[in-house]
């Protein structure tokens, strides 16, 4: 059985993620991911994630809807997974082995990201968030 102590500890260290998050949108938003041009000629936005003990880094994802958006998460310290329940993703990471995810972006909303593939003592507070801003919101911020 878990001690009170580490149980409250275990807690406190739950919330350390949703307390720093303020911090990482502003992180998220400086980083631009870079443009690709697929071999088919499409363009598409390219992010960059890695995945370490117990985080996903940048943290929130930031997409537009309708954006062509390639994940490619890189798992630096141990296998992971990456799952966005609601999106039909779940995919295995295997230890610095960048995989590459395409992500539908259609539907706007904010999104659950969790690590599927136990990893240690916090794998089950191992979460992220992925944001799809919704269309309209991009057009109106371009007018003048
Ligand atoms: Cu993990």
């Amino acid at each position: 059985m878990m001690s009170p102590r580490i149980f409250a500890g275990l807690l406190l260290l739950a919330w350390f993620p949703i307390i720093s998050v303020r911090q990482a949108v502003t992180t998220a938003g400086a980083a631009k991911p870079g443009k690709l041009a697929a071999s088919a000629g499409a363009a598409y936005e390219e992010i960059q994630v890695t995945a370490r003990k117990y985080h996903f880094t940048p943290d929130p994802i930031r997409v537009q809807q309708g954006e062509p958006v390639l994940l490619v998460v890189t798992a630096l310290d141990h296998e992971h997974g990456f799952a966005i329940k609601a999106l039909g993703i779940n995919v295995l990471l295997p230890k610095r082995r960048p995989v590459q995810i395409p992500l539908p972006t259609n539907r706007p909303g904010v999104y659950a990201i969790h690590c599927s593939h136990f990893c240690g003592l916090f794998h089950f507070w191992m979460k992220g968030k992925l944001i799809i801003t919704p269309a309209t919101q991009r057009a109106a911020s371009t007018q003048p």
